[in-house]
């Protein structure tokens, strides 16, 4: 396979990228692709993460690609984790960081949450890209370059983590991750907080609150819900006990379902 520009295979020629006119009916969703292409040129997002997202448009097309009131829901959940943790972390992953860098710098300074790098696919070189990115967006003292401590029980390069971030972390942010290390971060009586379109996946069933959004829309939610919440515990504290993570899972498939029967009757 060769590119536009008579590129080798595995290297994207600048006119790989397409210009999306605002008036396309499919704008932004247009625009995230070429961002995670972008993010690929670049070495953060990995070839897998392509794919990764496919899945996740699959679902967000069911949601009706919108913040659903059960999401908004389970993210007022998360932000109330996120502002009772002694030692949140957010950890970000290459997807992640090509679609939504700079709202994650937000909502980690909004929650006084530290930024770790934490890679299924992992390379030094990756996280290194992946740690200017955000650095570029004003983030400081971003972690998971070195790593120092092993979650248990993962047989995987995203076990490695730092010390001082999820390993002693109390609540944890996983957004687009396989369920594997939600479970033992669990295990290990951390809270997670998963964000997820598939809320069939592990993660969205293993994780304390799973928000189903895509992540470029959910992650600015919790960041307006954690500066709602400020100080004030009492609200917080009502947000996740009245949040029913099986429940509230439950909720989105029907409106996925009832999204599919809608369009069957046209
Ligand atoms: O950067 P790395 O090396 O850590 O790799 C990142 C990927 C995403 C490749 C890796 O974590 C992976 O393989 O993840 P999975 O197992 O494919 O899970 C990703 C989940 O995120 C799937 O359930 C998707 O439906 C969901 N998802 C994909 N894109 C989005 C999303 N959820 C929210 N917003 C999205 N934009």
């Amino acid at each position: 396979m060769v590119g536009p520009q008579g590129a080798p295979r595995g290297v994207l020629a600048d006119d790989w990228m397409t210009d999306v006119p605002k008036s396309h009916p499919r704008y932004r969703s247009l625009v995230l692709r070429e961002r995670l292409v972008e993010g690929f040129r670049q070495g953060v997002v990995v070839p897998q993460g392509l794919v990764a997202h496919g899945r996740g448009e699959m679902f967000d097309y069911l949601l009706g690609e919108r913040t659903t009131k059960e999401a908004r829901k389970a993210s007022r959940a998360a932000a109330a984790l996120l502002v009772m943790a002694e030692r949140p972390v957010i950890s970000v992953n290459g997807n992640v960081a090509a679609l939504c860098a700079e709202e994650v710098v937000r909502l980690s300074e909004a929650a006084g949450a530290v930024l770790e790098v934490g890679l299924f696919h992992r390379t030094d070189e990756r996280v290194l890209r992946i740690k200017e990115v955000l650095e570029a967006h004003g983030a400081e003292d971003v972690m998971g370059f070195l790593p120092d401590a092993v979650i248990p029980g993962l047989e995987h390069a995203r076990a490695l983590c730092a010390k001082d971030g999820i390993f002693s972390a109390d609540v944890v942010l996983l957004p687009l991750e396989d369920g594997d290390r939600a479970e033992a971060l669990a295990r290990m009586g951390k809270r997670t907080i998963a964000v997820d379109l598939n809320p069939l996946s592990r993660t969205a069933r293993s994780a304390t609150v799973t928000i189903v959004d895509e992540v470029t829309r959910a992650v600015p939610e919790l960041t307006s819900n954690v500066e709602d919440f400020d100080e004030d515990v009492r609200p917080a504290k009502l947000a996740l006990s009245s949040y029913d993570r099986d429940e509230n899972l439950a909720q989105v498939m029907a409106a996925m379902a009832a999204n599919l029967g809608q369009a069957l009757k046209r």
